[in-house]
This record gives structure tokens, sequence and C-alpha cells, in this order.
């Protein structure tokens, strides 16, 4: 009788928010399909369906139309002798904070690796060049390293999804946590929320199941409240989250000069940058939009601001946004308190259904996602600091080409050899590539100082390379 009641209540809910052709396949169902179709349809929120019809029907304004664009105040790679100074004193700040366990690390990893053509959450893809090692083996071993270091071990909150939450336990929990204590790794998933059509009907993925898509890497703020993490992270004097994401083999979580750049200038959200490789590089900058820090989409920016340059001739708005940042724990409690409101950004997608025939298909669709970096306009105070790029980007996210696992493994041998040359270690022959097969461990080194201090050091003979690895 209650299970009749609730389904009754389902379908006037549905029928109400002009969404009832959702049951429309039902009689194809048994009674177990159409168990899964009503839990399903459950979870969904008609109050934000109502929010995404609204965009479809009449979309937002164009926010940056007659915008003031200034570029971002960014703490630079080629520093005066104070700017210096002021970095000396925040590495020594970032030290204190990492030992006396202030920092979490968050990785968001619930995207699908649909470009890249992996059948597996994204972090378990073999990244490193030599010991082949996944890009989560990758960060652990970056935290075993901070431990040792710091003699402190960092919480790691990694936020999954649906499709990656399953397997990516499962790899953990394969791997024995990569050498890390079980409880410093905590998983939470990101909500999803469903694709509608140009009419903004909720698009069917099956008979008994809505087509849901993980909500951005901006569903991570609402996530770490609604999970329990943000609270875990308080009741372990957790203030400061390193961010980044899970594509990127080359990101530094326990970065002393950015967390302690961002305490000491009182900061509530900090990015890192790279210099656009020109104006054409398609890549978000940051830059102030009336007044405002914000992510500004390479679209977004009009043409002449694209190509202008400073007096020396470097690009005005070339602070390239490489995502990753340092969050305060604080602020992100300040931005959940009372629900959050990040803006929704609309794609436009190709989304693969099946009919009520079982006939596999695709059709247009819009994707609905929440930026993370949109929470900077928020955050009032901000730390841009300019990074090399060949030290701290190269993102596996296409097949091939740039960006792909192939450049991913020539940018971290490039990188390591660079560090083996200077400190005068014999190199392994170049490939045709032109480049030194060398990998070198996180928990060996994690830069080119530390690596000098280690010599003299033999490496290990692996597939045809040099690996260096404690
Ligand atoms: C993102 C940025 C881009 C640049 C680039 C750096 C956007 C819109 N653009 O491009 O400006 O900074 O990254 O690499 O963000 N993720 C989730 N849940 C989601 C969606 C994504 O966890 O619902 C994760 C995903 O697993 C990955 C990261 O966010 O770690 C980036 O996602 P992406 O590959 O969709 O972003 P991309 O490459 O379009």
């Amino acid at each position: 009788m209650r299970g009749a009641t609730e389904e009754g209540l389902l379908r006037r809910r549905f029928a109400e928010a002009g969404q009832e052709h959702v049951f429309d396949a039902e009689a194809v169902l048994d009674a177990a399909g159409r168990a899964r179709l009503h839990a399903q349809l459950a979870t969904i929120d008609l109050g934000l369906v109502a929010t995404f019809r609204e965009l479809l029907r009449s979309p937002v304004p164009d926010p940056f139309a007659g915008a003031r664009f200034e570029p971002a105040d960014v703490f630079p790679l080629r520093r005066s002798p104070a700017q210096e100074a002021e970095a000396r004193q925040a590495r020594q700040r970032g030290r204190e904070l990492l030992r006396a366990g202030r920092v979490g690390c968050v990785v968001v990893a619930g995207g699908q690796a649909s470009r890249l053509g992996f059948d597996a959450p994204k972090g378990c893809f073999p990244v490193t060049p030599l010991s082949r090692a996944s890009l989560f083996e990758l960060f652990a071993r970056k935290l075993q390293a901070a431990r040792a270091r710091h003699g402190v071990a960092l919480s790691w909150y990694v936020m999954t999804s649906e499709a990656t939450d399953g397997p990516t336990r499962e790899a953990f929990a394969r791997a024995d946590w990569f050498g890390l204590d079980r409880e410093d790794v905590c998983f939470f998933r990101q909500a999803m929320v469903p694709a509608l059509d140009a009419h903004g009907r909720i698009l069917m993925a099956a008979p008994d199941a809505p087509f849901l898509a993980p909500n951005g890497h901006g569903g991570l703020l609402a996530a770490l409240e609604s999970s329990g993490a943000l609270a875990h992270a308080r009741a372990r004097g957790i203030e400061l989250f390193s961010y980044f994401q899970v594509d990127n083999p080359l990101a530094r979580p326990a970065d002393e000069l950015f967390l302690g750049l961002h305490a000491l200038h009182g900061a509530r959200m900090s990015s890192k940058v790279v210099q656009k490789r020109d104006a054409a590089e398609k890549v978000g900058v940051l830059g102030r939009v009336d007044g405002r820090l914000s992510c500004i989409e390479y679209s977004d920016l009009p043409e002449r601001l694209r190509e202008a340059r400073d007096a020396r001739g470097a690009l005005l708005f070339g602070a390239g946004n490489i995502a990753l940042h340092v969050i305060d724990r604080a602020f992100v409690e300040d931005l959940t308190r009372g629900g959050l409101h990040l803006a929704w950004h609309v794609a436009s997608k190709r989304i693969p259904v099946v009919d009520a025939q079982g006939a596999r298909r695709e059709v247009d669709g819009f994707k609905f996602e929440a930026f993370v970096f949109d929470a900077l306009a928020e955050a009032g105070d901000s730390v841009v600091l300019e990074v090399e790029r060949a030290e701290e980007f190269s993102p596996v996210k296409n097949r091939d080409g740039e960006d792909s696992p192939a450049s991913a493994r020539r940018d971290q041998c490039r990188l390591h050899a660079g560090w083996a040359a200077r400190a005068g270690c014999a190199l392994p022959p170049a490939g045709a590539d032109g480049i030194h097969p060398v990998e070198v461990d996180p928990r060996f080194a994690e830069d080119a100082d530390e690596f000098a201090a280690r010599m003299p050091c033999a490496p290990r003979a692996v597939a045809g390379g040099h690996l260096y690895a404690p």
C-alpha cells in the first residue's frame, strides 16, 4: 500500500513538472526494472530540472557583455628581490602548515575518461613512463613523500562519481591503498544531474534509467559538505585543501610555496597559472571581470584583449588556468552554508540512449555542469601564482597529440632527464623523439635540488631507461 502511494506521488511530481514521459517505456519493464526506474527518478531534484529548463528557454544574457576586463595580479616566476624574500617566507609558512597537519588534499576524479577512450576511471591510467604507475599510484607516492618529509600524513579526499566510485575504491583496495594508511583516504561522491533535450525534457538513457551525468567539478564543494568530508577535515584540524585534477601527473599536492603564499596573503581560494603559449592557445585565463577574479574562457575574451600585450611584449591576459588551487576549508563552509549557487554551464552534447525496442542511438541533448573556479569570484582574497608549465602541467586528456598519454610521458621524461643532467648523471640514449627515458619517483626526489642532494646514486635500468626510486 505504502509503495503504491509513493509511486503515485512520484508520478504526480513528474507530471506536474511536465516530465511524465519518463514513465513512457514502463510497459516493457518487469517489476525489478520498474523498481530501478522509480529509485533513480526519486533521486532527481525537479526544482533543479526547472532551473535547467529555464536556462535552455532563456539563456543568461552574456555575463561578459560590456564587462571591464583587467589582468590578474600574478606572483610571477621572474621575481624582484622583495618577491624572492616573500617566497622564502612563504615556503617556511607552507612547511609549518604541512608539519602541523593543517593541509588536506582533494582530487577531483569524477569525470569519465571518454575523450581518452579508457574504460576505467582515469586515475587508473598507467601514466609514468618507466614504472607504469597509474595516476592514483603516482599521487599516492607524492603523498608518501610529503609524509616522509613533514612527519605527518596528509588526508586525501578523493571525489568520485557514480561511474567512477566503485572501480576507484576497488583499485585502491587491490593496491592496499598504494602504501597510504587506509584511514587517510576518504572517498566521496559528487551528485549526478539529468541531461535534457531541447524542449527541456529529461532524456532517458534506457527504459529503466534517466540519463544522469556528474554535475561538474564545481560539484566538489556541495559534495564535500553533504558527504561529511568537510566535517571530517574540520575534526582533523585541516584548514587548507590542496586541490588538483586527476589528469595531471605533474601536479604537486604539497607545494610549500603555494600553500604558504596563500596563507600569508590571507587568501580564501588561490590558483596556479602558466603563461599561455600564444594568444591562440585555447585555455581559460585568470583575470578580473568588473573587479572580480574569474576564469575567463577563451571564447569569452574579446579578440583585441586576447592579443593585447604589455610593455615587455608579454600577453596581458596570458595567465592560463591549470586547475591547481588552494581552497580554505572555512571558505567551503561559508559557501555551502545555506545552499550553494555556483552558476550552471550548459553544454550541448550527443547523448547515448537505448529506446524501448532496445535499439542504441545518439540524440542531441544538453548537459549541465558547475565549475569549481567560479568560486574564485566569491573568494575576495586570492593569490595567483605563476609556475613553469614544464614542471607542473601536462594533463592526459586526449588519445594522441598534445595532452595525451604520449605527451605526458614525454614531459615527465624531459623534466626528470633535466634534473639528472644538471646533477651530472649519465643519461640513457635518447629515443627517436630526442627524449632521454628517465623517471624519478617522487619518493626519491621532487625537484632538481632534492635530486642533486641525493647524488651519487645509481639508477635502475628499466625498460631501456633510467629509473631513480627509493
Ligand atoms: C579543465 C578546465 C580548463 C583547464 C583544464 C586543465 C573546465 C571547464 N575547464 O578542462 O580551464 O583548467 O581543465 O586541465 O573545467 N571532473 C569531475 N567531475 C565532473 C567533471 C570533471 O571530477 O563532473 C574532473 C575530471 O575527473 C578531471 C577534471 O575535473 O580531473 C577536469 O575535467 P575535464 O577533463 O572535463 O576538464 P577540461 O579538460 O575540459
